[in-house]
């Protein structure tokens, strides 16, 4: 199947979720029963066990940890070729690296507490998957490396995110596979260089891969470029501040510093480090700043701004449609031969070779419901009513969660079709800002 890497890396995603997932709700059932009827799964007595509680959420919450990243990694993957003009490199390691750490994020959550005294079998089998997951992801960072190589580079902000995420999730790495030295993690347990290493590799990896992705994909959202002289400084105060943060966190978790602490006293010398790190923190706030100005002054500039279909030189077929795409997205189902089918098209375009003008038909489109909104309303009054033990307002929200069941399984008009006549229309007048 060739999918641009971006759609691999939702579809490895949507793999762990299907997996994942099920195990928290189990969680939060056997929970429920605990606090509700009396049961006695994760209790300290009458056969329970806290730890079992600890076992069951990390099971689901390493593969978590992939469930955020790997979306990020494919917007990498998009950006890196996009902006070095260049194939992604080794496109099938690339697949192949996604699987397997979708594979493996499963048989490595005892890490999260080598110190729970599982035995050194236990915790050497989860060391040794911790450390597989390295080179899958090593694999990824050498291919983007490699695409970069000898590319025409274009210093836009997305690609300056991606840029700065590869050195940042290198280290991030390669503190994780020190932590997953279960001897040593003994010393790190709970500790700020955990909380560094966690940190860095959850905004270094995936707060900076998102951001790289929504100014890639921002035009094509909302029709306007963001102005870049304020994405660049956004983007240098956020990164300085990141690495004035977050560095002398490893440090402090070294000298003994514990996570969760709401105070400690003068002579454990931590205090210098620590305003260090509240610099840094305000440092990344101001970066934020600049980005929330960066989008006002889109805003105000929308006109001046405004993006054509395809302002990055794209590769991939997003861009070969208007900014932001109209709510049928293709007029017609387009050709997808290759990864990068839009730019092959160019290139068969400037050399005078255009596709047969495919005839138009209506589109059957989904119609949008509230419903799914308003009952997720009544499950949080009826989750409301639980955790506080009010039975009434758990009812009412549960009645109300049935009654929108209800309501949308007997409404058949849930589709419709967009005519011919309006899909020209609309192309028309879109292509025409293109
Ligand atoms: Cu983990």
């Amino acid at each position: 199947m060739k999918m641009p890497m971006f759609t691999w890396s939702v579809f490895s995603t949507c793999i762990i979720i299907l997996f994942a997932f099920p195990i928290l709700t189990v969680t939060l059932a056997l929970l429920f029963l605990d606090r509700f009827a009396g049961a006695h799964f994760f209790t300290l007595d009458l056969g329970g066990n806290p730890m079992m509680y600890i076992n069951l959420i990390w099971m689901w919450g390493h593969p978590e940890v992939y469930i955020v990243v790997l979306p990020a990694f494919g917007v990498f993957s998009e950006i890196v070729s996009t902006f070095s003009r260049k194939k992604l490199f080794g496109y099938k390691s690339m697949v192949f690296a996604m699987l397997i750490i979708s594979f493996l994020s499963f048989f490595t959550w005892a890490h999260h507490f080598f110190t729970m005294g599982s035995g050194a079998d236990v915790n050497a089998f989860f060391a040794v998957t911790t450390m597989l997951i390295a080179i899958p992801t090593g694999v990824k960072i050498f291919n983007w490396l490699f695409t970069m190589y000898r590319g025409r580079i274009r210093m836009a902000t997305p690609m300056m995110w991606t840029l700065a995420f590869i050195p940042c999730f290198i280290v991030g790495g390669m503190t994780g596979v020190l932590l997953s030295v279960a001897p040593a993690d003994f010393q790190f347990h709970n500790s700020y260089f955990l909380i560094a290493h966690f940190h860095q590799v959850l905004i270094g990896g995936v707060v900076f891969g998102y951001f790289a992705g929504l100014y890639y994909w921002w035009p094509k959202m909302f029709g306007f470029q963001l102005e870049e002289k304020l994405g660049k400084w956004a983007f240098w105060t956020w990164n300085i501040g990141f690495y004035v943060c977050f560095m002398p966190q490893y440090a402090v978790g070294l000298m003994g510093m514990t996570r969760r602490l709401s105070t400690y006293g003068w002579d454990t010398g931590w205090w210098e480090l620590n305003f260090v790190s509240t610099i840094g923190a305000f440092l990344m706030g101001v970066g934020f700043l600049f980005q929330v100005a960066q989008i006002a002054d889109g805003i105000r500039k929308y006109k001046t701004l405004k993006a054509s279909g395809d302002p990055w030189d794209g590769r991939t077929l997003e861009w070969s449609i208007p900014s932001p795409a109209p709510e049928y997205n293709f007029a017609v189902t387009p050709r997808g031969d290759d990864i990068d089918e839009w730019w092959e098209e160019k290139e068969r375009r400037a050399k005078g070779i255009y596709p047969p003008e495919q005839p138009l038909e209506p589109i059957h489109m989904p119609k949008n419901s509230s419903i799914p909104f308003i009952m997720s309303v009544f499950w949080f009054v009826a989750g409301f009513g639980f955790v506080f033990g009010w039975l009434w307002m758990a009812i009412l929200g549960l009645a109300g969660v049935g009654i929108c069941m209800i309501a949308r399984s007997f409404s058949y008009d849930t589709d419709y079709y967009i005519p011919v006549d309006e899909i020209k229309r609309t192309e028309a007048s879109l292509r025409g800002s293109v």
